[in-house]
């Protein structure tokens, strides 16, 4: 019989579909002839027939599990990153040498990591869905710019829905000696600011929005666009769902967001969710936050550090 193991043999799921039914078609044929009196088939030839195909149809299997293909998209999807950012990965090194693919995949994920290289402004507005960690990030850049940049600081809150907000962010101003401020109204916006003319950087925090609340957007909105800040950053929690990104993106969007600031990239193995962010935010990534600690735990790491996070080469601790 021919070898047929030998020859080339991809994919093929046909292929084997196939082979095993040729494979069962021999076995009933084969059960037949033992009891037929004139049987002249030779059994042992039979049998290392099945044996070859065996081995050929193992061979097929594990050529197609240990394709670059399947083992890439394997190890992407242990990273977390979304099936579609998989798919369009995929598609893209499909006809280029298979030496040369994965560092084309890294390539095409840098390409997505957009850095904010100017993150700072004299007013900057912090964004996003309820408990991210925004009243946290304010705090650490404020100690960030305050303490260690020796740059005037202002904060204020619009954050008076929740109990206990105003003064999480008031302990912080005081401990670090920085003139803080609460806005009730659209009008203290204003006030608020003209208050603060002198510093060099003021930070906004805002009461966490579910990105359902059409209402509660509205009127974030009108704050945002009342402090005439051009730099707002939605804060995006690490952990957040894959198919949530879109729609929070698609709801914040509409405050003017044009920045992103990822939290709590402590509290996760895997960091897919880096690169699921910034391809559906599609905004430049200001920072990222990677623990509680106020101010250390502010990074802005390189696009190559990204990059090796995000392929499960490297962890934040
Ligand atoms: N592990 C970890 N925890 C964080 C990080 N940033 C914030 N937190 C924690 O997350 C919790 C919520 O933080 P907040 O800063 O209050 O979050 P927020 O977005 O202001 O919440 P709301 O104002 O209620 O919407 C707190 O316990 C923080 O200590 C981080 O980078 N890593
Ligand atoms: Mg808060």
């Amino acid at each position: 019989m021919e070898d047929i193991s030998k020859k080339n043999l991809h994919v093929s799921d046909n292929i084997q579909n196939d082979l095993l039914e040729a494979l069962a078609e021999r076995a009933s044929t084969n059960e037949k002839e033992k009891y037929e009196p004139n049987n002249k088939t030779d059994n042992s030839e039979l049998l290392s027939e099945m044996e070859q195909i065996k081995n050929m149809i193992n061979t097929l299997v594990l050529n197609k599990e240990d394709s670059f293909e399947n083992k890439t998209e394997k190890h992407l999807e242990k990273q977390d990153i979304s099936r579609g950012i998989i798919e369009y990965l995929l598609l893209k090194v499909k006809n280029i040498d298979d030496k040369e693919k994965l560092n084309k995949i890294k390539e095409l994920i840098k390409e997505e990591i957009i850095l904010e290289e100017n993150y700072l402004d004299k007013i900057m507005v912090f964004v996003g869905p309820t408990g991210v960690g925004k009243t946290t990030t304010i705090a650490k850049l404020a100690g960030k710019l305050a303490l260690l940049e020796k740059k005037n600081v202002g904060l204020i809150t619009i954050d008076t829905y929740r109990i206990g907000a105003v003064e999480q962010l008031k302990t912080y101003a005081e401990i670090m000696n920085i003139p803080f401020n609460v806005v009730f109204n659209l009008k203290d916006m204003e006030s608020a600011i003209k208050s603060m003319e002198n510093c060099d950087v003021i930070l906004i925090d805002t009461t966490g929005r579910s990105s359902k609340n059409t209402m509660q957007l509205s009127e974030l909105r009108a704050y945002v666009e009342k402090s005439n800040a051009k730099n707002i950053n939605l804060v995006l929690s690490s952990s957040v769902k894959n198919t949530d990104i879109k729609v929070i993106a698609d709801s914040y969007r509409n405050l003017g967001v044009n920045r992103v600031v990822i939290t709590k990239l402590d509290e996760t193995s895997t960091y897919g969710s880096i690169l699921n962010i910034l391809k559906e935010v599609n905004v430049p990534l200001s920072f990222i936050t990677t623990g509680q600690n106020v101010p250390e735990d502010i990074k802005f790491p390189s696009k190559e550090e990204l990059l090796s996070l995000i392929m499960g080469e490297n962890s934040i601790c």
